[in-house]
């Protein structure tokens, strides 16, 4: 029998890096900034680092656009940088995981440079080019994710090549075996470096079919991942997630399945679609839906009982805070980040933290399309006021929604831009790091932060924690969300109230009696009682005795 992987019991970390720590005063964070805060990690407890890029890009997508594979951006600093970081996260036992976007390229990759200049190169064949269409427009007529059409001419090949997401970034052909064994290679001599692992950006779309339209989970997918995993990842103990905005309970165990031989968890976002518009999308948020909510978590709970892993998350940089979409940002904050952090963290998975989450963190409350930065809001804005939506409706859609909120600075002190930077940040700092910061939260009792800590410790600690048999009460309640672990005659019960009102629920009597309070989000109770009364987002986690 194998060794139990060291991410089962680990907490993953994830820094957007031009958010979080500024060391040279140009409003950028960068690689040394992360070095200069990598005890708040440790103090905090996580395994290890999820970073986002860092490689050299001309950063129409922040870094999502990589014009070389094998060096840092500029502004991020440089390889040795890297290295450095590398070795003292390790010395502080934190690991790093590398973002891995290799569904597409930049367009300044030198790749796409030679590709788009000749069709004769062999560079050529590592995009995805179509003949334009007899009236000479695109091939089909597939939108692009940030707008516009998905197929741009280039004339000096007349050809279109395909782009999923914007013009900048060329979809990589994945049909082609020379592509792949670049990307195997450019794995390889990572790993060799010395980091732990891959959070793959985008996977399921590198098995697309662009000739019959399947994009997501394209019929190419799992034979190219299977291929990966031999050509890199066997025989390294290294973590790989995959992202995934189309897998579903019926296919998640294609990825992460034991005998499957391709990935150890997937990113995947029922639970996040599930609070946007059917139509209009995710800039005309639909109020949050607990029981749908409910219902998408605890499925993949079920899933991944006997087989697969679990990757647990509520915040990444693509998604609003998570305080600010499920609960509340004002009068109940602390509690409320509290509380989503009690839930969330007692599941059987691998959670991920999103940077400013352990101090709950908020979205800001941009007035102006101008105070955006995200190539997503300020595209579909264009698009949605040219289909006639008023600006302030798009922008009510957009404070709640937007990715900018999860990718304003980090707010390390009271200190003017929240002791992010010395200079003028790149995109505002949220007005509330006057009381909102790390500083402050750290000395509160009610603390967020120590909350986290006491999480991120119980999962080491507690085999019942990492292993249990998670079982859902309450499946229907519209206000409350509650869940049973259960492993041997160890037993953990969790309970959280999703509502800014009060609330009283008869608990199940096999669940009340003597207990032990392990998280709670005002004050502990140590037993549990028949009649429970939750204040709004209080909630509580008890070890049954
Ligand atoms: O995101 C995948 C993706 O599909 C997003 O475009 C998502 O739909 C959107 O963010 C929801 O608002 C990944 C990265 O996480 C994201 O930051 C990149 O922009 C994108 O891929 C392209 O690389
Ligand atoms: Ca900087």
């Amino acid at each position: 029998e194998a060794a139990e992987p060291w991410w089962h019991r680990a907490t993953g970390y994830q820094i957007y890096p031009r958010s979080f720590a500024d060391s040279n005063g140009d409003g950028m964070g960068d690689i040394p900034g992360i070095i200069s805060k990598l005890d708040h990690l440790a103090d905090l407890g996580i395994g290890f680092i999820w970073l986002s890029p860092v490689y050299a890009s001309p950063m129409v997508d922040n870094g999502y656009d990589i014009s070389d594979y094998r060096d840092i951006a500029d502004e991020f600093g440089t390889l040795e940088d890297m290295d450095r970081l590398i070795a003292e996260a390790k010395a502080r036992g934190i690991r790093i995981v590398m973002d891995l976007v290799v569904n597409h390229s930049s367009a300044l990759h030198g790749w796409f440079q030679a590709a788009r200049a000749s069709r004769e190169v062999p560079e050529h064949a590592y995009y995805i080019w179509r003949d334009p269409a007899a009236d000479g427009g695109p091939p089909d007529s597939t939108a692009a994710a940030f707008g516009g059409s998905a197929w741009t001419y280039v004339p000096e090949v007349g050809q279109y090549y395909f782009h999923y997401f914007s013009p900048a970034q060329p979809d990589l052909n994945w049909q082609n075996p020379a592509l792949r064994e670049e990307v195997y290679d450019m794995m390889r001599w990572w790993l060799d470096r010395g980091i732990a692992g891959f959070r793959m950006d985008v996977i399921s779309l590198i098995g697309k079919d662009v000739d019959e339209r399947l994009y997501e989970e394209g019929p190419y997918l799992h034979t190219f991942l299977q291929e990966m995993h031999r050509e890199v990842l066997a025989g390294r103990d290294v973590l790989t997630i995959g992202e995934s905005w189309s897998v579903s309970i019926e296919t998640g165990l294609l990825y992460c399945g034991r005998d499957r031989q391709e990935l150890d968890m997937v990113f995947e976002f029922s639970h996040i679609r599930e609070g946007w518009h059917p139509e209009l999308g995710k800039f005309a948020p639909k109020p949050f839906d607990l029981v749908a909510f409910k219902h998408a978590l605890f499925s993949w709970q079920e899933l991944t009982r006997e087989d697969g892993w679990n990757a647990l998350f509520l915040s990444n940089h693509d998604l609003p805070r998570q305080v600010s979409f499920y609960a509340d940002d004002t009068t109940h904050r602390r509690a409320a980040a509290r509380t989503l952090a009690t839930v969330l963290h007692l599941l059987k998975g691998t959670p991920f933290v999103y940077q400013g989450e352990e101090i709950g963190m908020t979205n800001a409350q941009f007035e102006r399309i101008d105070q955006y930065r995200d190539l997503e809001t300020l595209n579909h804005f264009q698009e949605q006021i040219v289909q006639g939506v008023p600006p302030e409706v798009f922008l009510e859609g957009a404070n709640r929604n937007s990715r900018d909120h999860s990718r304003t600075p980090m707010q390390w002190s009271s200190a003017p831009h929240g002791g992010f930077t010395s200079g003028t940040p790149w995109i505002e700092v949220n007005p509330n790091h006057t009381t909102v910061n790390v500083e402050s939260d750290k000395g509160h009792p009610q603390s967020v932060f120590s909350h986290y800590r006491r999480l991120i410790a119980l999962r080491r600690e507690s085999e019942l924690v990492a292993f249990g048999r998670t079982e859902q009460v309450f499946p229907e309640d519209p206000d409350v969300l509650a869940y049973e672990r259960r492993l041997g005659d160890e037993r953990l019960f969790v309970i959280a109230n999703f509502s800014g009102c009060e609330q009283l629920r008869d608990l199940p009597a096999e669940f009340t009696g003597a207990g032990h309070c392990i998280a709670w989000s005002h004050e502990p109770r140590e037993d549990v009682p028949a009649a429970l009364t939750l204040a709004p987002y209080e909630s509580f986690a008890w070890i049954l005795k």
